[in-house]
């Protein structure tokens, strides 16, 4: 068997072993056999030296004008479309998914790389009068520093460019930590973005495990803000290390996101959409469309259409471009999901009413296969209707009317993504205004979010912020309102001119 590559942590603008000459293997979900590559297993004195490259690389980078660094993330974003097929080749090799999935999430990075690029140019800020004769009034972003970043693996480029990009235009310099699972697409990335111009230290990569590298990264008091997305368990540990120093702290957390669809709906745009939004990425989305909230007038229609086409979705490998689904991104992953799909019939009792387990065949030895799973007949209180699964299992929950569906949506502790089917106007705008999550579709599935909108979720799924869109910009800087005044005498605000 051809030996796998042996890839090292990007530090101050080298590829370097890690200090523990320890080493782990990236293995391809849907073909066990084969190891993807072998990456750098770091610690705390890994972090300790990019974080002290980043630090000093700071100092330079926060005086390149703007519309400079804007355009160094030019040149990454169409070295990223050059090379975008490759890109999304060893991607699907390491995370799983299909791909015509993987090419989107490539070219979710290279929006976002674009978007942010543009914002090098602009980045306002506000003049504004003052209440005084002969003084000027304006506020301007400023950077803040080293920002830490730990990254899923269930968007492996495109989450990591929706960090650090945002964060570089601002002048701040980055360490990341990806995924243990999905290493070599960003190791991909920070290739091209050194490549194309990023000085020395400005973006670091360090790979290894949440203890051993997340850990020091977010503990470092020269680390300014942690930008995070993972589990809401997780999530808690992220901002408690953030707590004591104040630092900014972003997180983007768990979802258990839902489709309403009406009586009125259009049966076949519903169920085609809530297919892709419940087994799309096999359901590893933070956006996944794991509650299908029916009116009970098309209950049984909707059932009986979604569950045989669920059981028709073709599973294999994400490389084969037939396939529809690919596998769970690791054995762990499968068999947390394989759990819960025990759960759901023991435990909540819900209606099996297809899949629930691996699928079977020779095919599908070699990879953590998972069937699509529906459940029926699920109601609050089950652990299925409220828990992330982040597998290919959604549900199918009665509703009784309009407000009882809004009340099911509501009811959950995360506040990530929603969806409404309908024609009805009325309702639209009422779901649109009374379902408190951070994205809403109508007649669209809970997945699919674009750069140039805000990305984020309320409750458990977020601390307030977003990503994406120029609200990302908020994350990695602080305001600064700046008075000159002019006047060469004493001017009291509050008081002079009353
Ligand atoms: C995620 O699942 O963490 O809206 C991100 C979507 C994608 C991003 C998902 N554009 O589904």
């Amino acid at each position: 068997m051809k030996r796998a590559k042996v890839y090292k942590n990007f530090i101050n603008g080298e590829w370097v072993k890690s200090h523990t000459g320890e080493t782990f293997k990236n293995i391809n979900p849907a073909n066990t056999d084969e190891v993807v590559g072998v990456f750098q297993k770091s610690d705390k004195r890994d972090v300790n030296d990019a974080v002290t490259a980043a630090a000093k690389a700071y100092k330079k980078w926060r005086l390149v004008p703007a519309p400079k660094r804007g355009e160094i993330l030019y040149n990454i974003a169409n070295r990223l479309l050059k090379e975008k097929e490759q890109l999304s080749q060893d991607m699907t090799r390491e995370m799983g998914k299909v791909l015509a999935e993987t090419r989107g999430d490539v070219q979710e990075a290279i929006d976002m790389t674009y978007y942010m690029a543009g914002e090098g140019r602009r980045a306002f800020g506000q003049t504004t009068p003052s209440e005084m004769n002969n003084k000027f009034c304006m506020s301007v972003r400023q950077p803040l520093g080293v920002c830490g970043m730990i990254t899923p693996w269930n968007f492996p480029m495109a989450i990591p460019a929706w960090k650090m990009m945002p964060a570089l235009v601002m002048g701040n310099t980055v360490v990341i930590k990806p995924a243990t699972d999905t290493p070599l697409s960003v190791a991909n990335l920070v290739k091209v973005m050194g490549e194309e111009g990023l000085p020395p230290g400005v973006v670091n990569m360090v790979t290894g495990s949440g203890g051993s590298v997340g850990s020091p990264m977010m503990h470092d008091k020269r680390v300014e803000c942690v930008s995070f997305t993972g589990s809401t368990e997780i999530g808690r540990k992220v901002s408690e290390a953030c707590a004591p120093d104040f630092k900014h702290c972003h997180l983007e957390m768990g979802g258990k996101n839902c489709i309403i669809v009406m009586d009125d709906a259009d049966i076949d745009l519903a169920v085609d959409g809530a297919l892709w939004g419940a087994f799309g990425t096999t359901g590893q989305r933070c956006t996944a469309s794991s509650r299908i909230i029916l009116h009970k007038k098309i209950y049984n229609k909707f059932a009986r259409k979604f569950v045989n086409r669920a059981k028709a979705i073709k599973i294999g490998n994400g490389l084969d471009e037939k396939h529809q689904m690919g596998p769970a991104v690791s054995e762990s992953q499968m068999r947390s999901v394989l759990e819960y799909m025990k759960i759901g019939q023991q435990e909540d009792g819900a209606k099996l009413l297809c899949g629930g387990g691996r699928p079977k065949g020779a095919k599908y030895r070699k990879g953590w296969y998972t069937q699509p799973t529906v459940f029926g007949d699920v109601v609050p209180g089950m652990r299925v209707f409220h828990e992330e699964i982040f597998g290919s299992v959604t549900d199918l929950i009665p509703a009784k009317s309009f407000d009882d569906a809004i009340k099911l949506a509501n009811n959950c502790a995360y506040g990530l993504s929603a969806s409404i089917y309908t024609q009805n106007v009325n309702w639209a705008f009422s779901a649109m205004r009374d379902v408190f999550t951070g994205i809403f579709y109508v007649n669209a599935p809970t997945i699919g979010a674009e750069t140039h909108l805000p990305f984020g979720g309320t409750k458990h799924t977020g601390n307030g912020h977003r990503e994406a869109c120029t609200q990302a910009l908020g994350v990695f800087s602080e305001w600064k309102s700046i008075y000159v005044d002019f006047s060469g005498v004493i001017q009291r605000a509050q008081i002079d001119n009353q």
